[in-house]
């Protein structure tokens, strides 16, 4: 009998989600670029599985059903294009390509297109979860070419993640790269979400002086609210862990957070599609900041930096707290959700946002109670454009504003960095203004550069341009960039 699906890369994803294939009953051939490690697995990991080891390009397409089915679970880049230079002439038309990896999704959009001119259905899917995801169900965002979604779904959606209602976290996107897009937006949600807790962690542990204890009872709290999500999970658990001599491990860990950058790509892309995403951009630069530590330390003897505790009812603060992370959260996935919406009607790829939070629901980094909330937000009105504006969580934000703004102003006034919840702050404060100051740049950039203005008194689409000074003439700018 022939395998169902064959895996290329044997690194952790690969392995894992080929034992999870494998015990949902689909048998699978494994191979890799450096072939011992094929061996070592079959008799290691998949030793007394169905799993199949190839010990060359073409044994693996040899051992496959038609049409064939092989997943790259490799280094994303050029190595992705190396395979598929290699598969294509080892391929009849009609077998389908899937992408596993972090691809960027332009490079899926070329991968897509270049493969459906040689008959060859090339997928590109998120894989979410990390490495216990890919083993016992992970968050799966496949989508390419539409022909294939019905040869892979059955083998997806039975590996995926499962709501606590039985629905696969794991549908198709859309075509094109829009499954890489929605992972890489995930991704740069999963910064957002982390930055977050550690802003938080940050207010309780220098402005309130909590011990971890302390603060690892908070978290486990919060677990039972609006909040209750893996990464308050896991941070409760970090807060709690100690080191061999019994110390807290996180206080030793040094405080430069790395980045693969799928946060800068998802910035990049809002900064492309004109799109508000200050709180995930926030983020990659607040973990760009916390690389520059020599220069911190320099900095804050140069200015003598000291941040002083903060008075009053503990408790009251600490709820204050949860009511800012909670309303920063609605924010940011406000706005990741409004690039998913612009990128959706730039690239006609007609997503459907209800679906892509509950892909997001289970298996994830991400996954939370709150994107269920999400996901019934957009089957009340699939037309939403600012998430906050659903009852739900308009609600929230509504109840949250008094505490989220006095947290924000504590932390300003004492000099705690706050980048993501005080963006978050002033980008609804923004959103909320009908009227903003952005009149003032207009005639600035009228009077420097005759790029003319439209007046509230005139219809739209009617340009004026003024001539300030009397001496720069009355001819305006041919281009009027928005
Ligand atoms: P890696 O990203 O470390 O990739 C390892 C695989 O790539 C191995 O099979 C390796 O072969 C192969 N490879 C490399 Br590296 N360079 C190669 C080259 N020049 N030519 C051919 N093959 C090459 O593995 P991973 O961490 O399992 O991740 C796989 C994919 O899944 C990546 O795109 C990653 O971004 C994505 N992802 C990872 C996670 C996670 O938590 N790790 C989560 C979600 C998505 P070799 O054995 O011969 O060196």
């Amino acid at each position: 009998m022939k395998g169902d699906i064959g895996v290329i890369g044997l690194a952790v994803m690969g392995q894992n989600l080929i034992l999870n294939m494998n015990d949902h009953g689909f048998k699978v051939v494994a191979y890799n670029r450096t072939v011992s490690k094929v061996e070592e697995f079959i008799q290691g990991p998949a030793k007394g599985t169905n799993i199949i080891g190839a010990n060359s390009m073409q044994d693996l397409v040899d051992k496959l059903d038609s049409p064939r089915k092989v997943m790259l679970m490799v280094r994303a880049g050029d190595v992705v294009d190396h395979f598929i230079d290699q598969l294509v002439p080892l391929l009849d038309e009609g077998d389908i390509i899937i992408d596993g990896g972090n691809s960027n999704y332009p490079d899926t959009n070329r991968r897509v297109a270049g493969l459906k001119e040689k008959g060859i259905h090339f997928v590109g899917t998120g894989v979410s979860g990390g490495e216990e995801g890919a083993r016992f169900g992970p968050s799966i965002m496949p989508g390419g070419a539409p022909e294939a979604w019905p040869h892979v779904k059955l083998i997806f959606q039975a590996i995926s993640a499962k709501t606590e209602s039985g629905e696969a976290c794991c549908d198709w996107v859309g075509k094109d790269g829009a499954g890489h897009f929605v992972k890489m937006v995930h991704n740069g949600i999963e910064y957002g979400d982390m930055q977050l807790i550690s802003e938080a962690y940050h207010f309780l542990k220098e402005g309130l002086s909590l011990s971890h204890q302390e603060m690892q009872a908070i978290f486990e709290e919060w677990k039972s609210t609006e909040l209750d999500s893996y990464l308050i999970d896991i941070t409760a658990d970090i807060l709690g862990y100690k080191d061999e001599d019994g110390n807290p491990l996180v206080e030793k860990i040094l405080d430069t957070a790395g980045q693969k950058g799928t946060g800068k790509w998802t910035g990049i892309n809002a900064l492309d599609l004109g799109i508000p995403l200050t709180l995930i951009t926030e983020s990659v630069f607040a973990r760009c900041l916390s690389s520059l530590k020599d220069q911190r330390i320099e900095a804050e003897q140069l200015f003598n930096k000291t941040i002083s505790p903060i008075q009053g009812d503990k408790k009251v603060w600490i709820e204050a707290v949860r009511q800012a992370l909670l309303a920063s959260k609605i924010i940011s996935y406000a706005q990741g959700f409004m690039l998913i919406r612009e990128a959706s009607e730039e690239n006609d790829w007609a997503l459907n946002y209800g679906n892509v939070a509950l892909m997001w629901r289970g298996g994830c980094i991400i996954r939370s109670a709150f994107l269920g909330n999400i996901r019934d937000a957009y089957e009340n009105n699939p037309d939403i454009q600012f998430l906050g504006s659903d009852p739900y969580f308009k609600d929230i934000l509504v109840d949250s504003l008094p505490a989220w703004r006095k947290v924000a102003a504590k932390a300003l006034e004492i000099g705690l960095p706050m980048p993501t919840m005080t963006s978050a702050l002033t980008f609804l404060d923004g959103y909320t203004t009908s009227r903003l100051p952005a009149n003032m740049i207009q005639a600035q950039r009228d009077y420097f550069g005759a790029h003319t203005y439209e007046r509230v008194d005139k219809p739209l689409g009617e340009f004026f341009h003024t001539n300030w000074t009397g001496t720069g003439g009355n001819t305006s700018s041919t281009t009027y960039d928005v």
